[in-house]
């Protein structure tokens, strides 16, 4: 039977000495290195006593180890389940307590305080951190370069990743080796890559888009990448002479218009600009084109479904819309009460089916009924339509949802944990237009009754317990919440209410 997702790689293997990736700190993987490496960590996961299916825990800074790691939780079978680095302590528990790893990695300047917590929920820790050392890399490097991977078909689990859930509580969207091998072919395919491309990776390795999209997508065609720790927008610049793509967030593309550098000339070595995980404003797009001669190719997905639609590689790339289904992809607008199609040109809720759609969610049956309609269509919670020419656009969402910068935030989080606070009498998070991260995190907060508590105390309580991408970059105090008939806060009259809070 093989390995399903590895043999996809392998399939597409350029010679072992070819460059995968080469780092801002002037680190260089060959594809030899990288089989080579996989391998011994492969056989260090076998030797912690991970069996296929266990849920392998990392929260490690951005390395070329932590692909490896990657690749190696794929080769030995295990369930590769990356974490953002911002999470805090409270996050990280709840996460070990639901997947129940059989191996937690983190950096060595956590492994204290997550040892406490993983002897609890029965996990081994060990470390990596982010030049690749650690306790996991030196049982490593003892290990053969030789692997014999473990098998695993199509349906076998690849990967969990968290996605925060309307409630509250996060859900571990679980994602299969055909899910991944599936979508990544297709996108290789779609947006033309070959072993000759060259791609600016910037973004973090624990979601969709710097995982799968950018970094499964560079393996599926032998290519290389430019591996950069973090995302630097004068640096950038300074890389594109020589790359071919770049792959980013639409505040990727915000900052780096704001460079000196960034003409024609400096783009002309790149072929294609990728823009997806937040709504790319049609102004970036034109501003775009005006400055470097490039269309970025905008493209629509998320955490359970891998990539859905894209701009195509040759034809219009319209600004604004994020194109059309990708092959395999059954894309349809429906009704959001009952999944009843709407006729072309009607808003509703965008249903998707296909390989790319992941399997449920990790010991969630309930939710991950109530999320598929009965003809196995996804139920995306983003509101659409397809215009006359069968690009579609996203105009909403139907779920109470902030993306700020490309990272997801779901109100409730922030909600409940400011309503707990002394004197807070309620809240509601909202995001607000923001010329950088798209929507900036605001929070609208009744106090009760005499209380003075100020926005510094709100923040400094919240402050360990929430990652700090998710604060709120302002609070404001109102004296009540506007609300419907029903009871029901208005967020739609907040949002208008502050709308230039961010504008200068
Ligand atoms: C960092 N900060 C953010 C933030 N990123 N605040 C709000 N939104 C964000 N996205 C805060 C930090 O907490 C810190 O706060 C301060 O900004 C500076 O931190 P930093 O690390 O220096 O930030 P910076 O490097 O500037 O990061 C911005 C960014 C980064 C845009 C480069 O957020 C990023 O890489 N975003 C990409 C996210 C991504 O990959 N999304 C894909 C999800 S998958 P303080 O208070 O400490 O100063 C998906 C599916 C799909 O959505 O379709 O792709
Ligand atoms: P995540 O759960 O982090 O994977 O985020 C997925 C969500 O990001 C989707 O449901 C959309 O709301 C949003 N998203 C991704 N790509 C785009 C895009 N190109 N335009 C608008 N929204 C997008």
């Amino acid at each position: 039977m093989g390995n399903h997702l590895f043999d996809a790689f392998r399939s597409s293997m350029p010679a072992p000495a070819r460059l995968l990736m080469e780092t801002d700190d002037g680190r260089s993987l060959t594809y030899g290195d990288m089989l080579a490496r996989s391998a011994q960590l492969a056989h260090a996961l076998l030797q912690l006593d991970v069996e296929p299916g266990d849920r392998v825990a990392v929260q490690v800074e951005k390395s070329p180890e932590a692909v490896l790691l990657y690749l190696a939780c794929v080769r030995a079978g295990a369930v590769f389940l990356p974490l953002n680095t911002a999470y805090t302590l409270t996050e990280l528990g709840y996460f070990f307590g639901d997947a129940e790893p059989r191996v937690i990695v983190c950096d060595p300047a956590r492994s204290a305080d997550i040892g406490n917590m993983a002897e609890a929920a029965g996990a081994v820790v060990v470390t990596l951190d982010r030049n690749g050392q650690g306790s996991l890399t030196d049982q490593a490097s003892r290990q053969a370069t030789d692997f014999h991977d473990v098998e695993r078909g199509p349906g076998d689990l690849a990967a969990i990743l968290y996605t925060s859930g309307t409630t509250g509580r996060s859900k571990g969207a679980m994602l299969s080796h055909e899910n991944l091998a599936s979508n990544a072919r297709v996108l290789v395919g779609q947006w033309r890559f070959t072993s000759d491309d060259v791609l600016i990776h910037a973004l973090p390795i624990f979601h969709t888009h710097g995982l799968f999209v950018a970094t499964n997508v560079v393996l599926m065609a032998g290519a290389s990448m430019l591996f950069e720790q973090k995302f630097d927008a004068g640096r950038i610049v300074s890389l594109l002479p020589r790359a071919t793509t770049l792959m980013g967030v639409p505040t990727f593309y915000v900052r780096l218009l704001q460079q000196d550098g960034l003409d024609r000339e400096a783009a002309g070595n790149i072929r294609l600009f990728v823009s997806g995980s937040a709504p790319l404003l049609a102004e970036t797009h034109k501003a775009w084109r005006e400055c470097t001669g490039h269309a970025i190719l905008e493209r629509y997905g998320m955490t359970e479904t891998n990539m859905n639609t894209s701009n195509p590689y040759e034809g219009e790339r319209r600004a604004g819309t994020v194109g059309f289904p990708l092959p395999g992809v059954s894309l349809r607008i429906a009704d959001p009460d009952n999944g009843k199609p709407l006729p072309q040109g009607e808003v509703g809720m965008i249903e998707v089916r296909g390989p790319n759609v992941f399997g449920g969610y990790w010991r969630m049956p309930e939710k991950t009924s109530a999320e598929f309609r009965a003809d196995g269509f996804f139920i995306t919670g983003d509101l659409g339509i397809i215009d006359a020419d069968g690009y579609v656009h996203i105009v909403g969402r139907g779920k109470d949802l902030i993306i700020s910068g490309g990272y997801n935030i779901y109100p409730k989080e922030l909600e409940s944990e400011i309503d707990a606070l002394d004197g807070v009498a309620e809240s509601a998070v909202i995001g607000v237009a923001h010329p950088d991260f798209g929507e900036g995190v605001t929070a609208v907060v009744v106090r009760t009754p005499a209380s003075r508590i100020t926005a510094a105390e709100i923040l400094g309580a919240i402050a360990g317990r929430v990652a700090r991408y998710k604060h709120p970059k302002q609070v404001v105090f109102v004296e009540e919440l506007p609300r419907n008939t029903m009871g029901k806060v208005q967020k739609n009259l907040l949002r208008d209410a502050y709308k230039d809070l961010y504008r200068s």
